[in-house]
């Protein structure tokens, strides 16, 4: 009966992950996933989210369905930590915030409304980009594309070659971008370079597509949302998926959501009806538990600061892993360069290692890297930077 159903050959980064489970090494080393791990190695519970968690338990409250959209509280404390509560767009009742199954599942609806609604639209990723991007794009009929975007050469941004490649996209094309914190890159466009994509989408009719899976890893978690504002202070429609994995820890709970932002309130309420039938349609309404617990923490005056302050220490223990990496690699290997690892933002660096030399890392030395040469550098720890360092300044030299 399932002859004809060949094997699979694996996720790039899921799979590699699980491989490292798998490792009986002791002294291995996790650098594959976009997980933010703590010094001792561990995944942290928040204490904001572990102490909304207790809330939310004591009240013993009943578990009904929720909405097709996901839980009211989550949405509005959703919008206003993307928009800002007084945005404009917030207060016309411009845009449309649902809760999904982790932002994978806010790209997933996205994906198939669009394919709907813009039937003979494609997209455009960066290059390159998350490698999942493509496939639940292409899953849902979309056919993807790319733009230039990383300079393996100078490991910065083509921007002008970004630039052209969207003047001469199609009409109403739809473009994927990374609101901060560029996956595999760690890459981003500076503020200026927002201002001036703004009239190059605006003149080809182009539909951003933000992803914004990394709040708080890069400048701060409202600085962070600076793409997201100004396009919606611009005036133009627009979706964004935006993830609570990272920037609570909550990678299990799949805690997400997709916002679209309507020309008004009217087409708003239409955007709303239908993806509540997409969502319908593939998994009937999300899940309760750890979307209550991201409401708690944003709309609670205790537990927001709290959490404010958690995600400054993530953001901060990763730069001092950035400039451990980067100065024993310096010291042992003087002749490279190896300042990426102080300007690239975020979860990851983007080595330059080839797949070989990855594949060496993991064999020779059990230091996990996706081949692509990505690195999550939130991996890194006090204990392990060192050997981290030796490892690579070996299949370097
Ligand atoms: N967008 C980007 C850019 C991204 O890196 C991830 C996860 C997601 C969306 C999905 O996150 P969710 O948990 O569905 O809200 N990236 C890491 C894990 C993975 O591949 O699933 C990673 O790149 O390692």
């Amino acid at each position: 009966m399932f002859q004809h159903v060949e094997a699979y050959p694996g996720d790039p980064i899921l799979s590699l992950n699980e491989a490292f489970g798998k490792d009986p090494r002791p002294n291995k080393i996790n650098l594959s996933i976009g997980i933010y791990f703590d010094d001792a190695g561990k995944i942290p519970m928040l204490p904001s989210v572990r102490a909304a968690e207790l809330k939310v338990v004591a009240e013993a409250g009943a578990r009904p369905y929720l909405p097709m959209e996901g839980a009211a509280n989550f949405r509005t404390a959703v919008q206003h930590l993307l928009f800002g509560a007084d945005h404009v767009a917030v207060k016309k009742g411009r845009i449309v915030t649902l809760q999904m199954v982790g932002s994978s599942g806010g790209l997933k609806i996205g994906g198939d409304f669009i394919k709907r609604y813009f039937p003979t639209s494609s997209m455009l990723v960066s290059d390159p980009t998350w490698d999942n991007h493509r496939a639940v794009f292409e899953g849902s009929g979309i056919t993807v594309k790319t733009y230039p975007y990383y300079d393996a050469a100078t490991g910065g941004l083509r921007f002008d070659a970004m630039l052209d490649a969207l003047k001469a996209a199609d009409k109403k094309s739809i473009v994927l971008l990374h609101a901060c914190c560029h996956n595999p890159t760690g890459v981003d466009l500076t503020q200026a370079q927002w201002q001036a994509l703004v009239p190059v989408l605006k003149e080809r009719e182009l539909i951003p597509f933000l992803d914004l899976a990394y709040q708080g890893y890069g400048d701060g978690i409202e600085q962070d949302a600076y793409a997201v504002r100004l396009l919606a202070t611009e005036g133009l429609s627009f979706f964004v998926a935006n993830s609570f994995s990272k920037s609570m820890s909550l990678y299990g709970e799949r805690c997400g959501a997709l916002s679209v932002v309507c020309p008004d309130a009217a087409q708003a309420v239409n955007v709303l009806g239908q993806m509540k039938a997409t969502i319908r349609r593939n998994y009937s309404n999300p899940p309760m538990h750890g979307g209550q617990l991201v409401a708690r923490v944003l709309s609670d005056p205790e537990l927001r600061p709290m959490w404010e302050a958690e995600v400054v220490a993530m953001r901060d223990r990763i730069q001092s892993m950035r400039r451990q990496l980067h100065d024993v690699l310096s010291a042992k290997l003087p002749g490279r360069d190896f300042s990426y690892f102080l300007t690239q933002r975020g979860m990851f660096s983007y080595t330059g290692l080839s797949p070989e030399q990855c594949d060496r890392l993991k064999e020779e030395f059990g230091v996990y890297l996706v081949r692509s040469g990505r690195m999550c550098v939130a991996g890194l720890n006090s204990g392990n930077v060192e050997a981290t360092a030796n490892a690579m300044a070996a299949v370097l030299a």
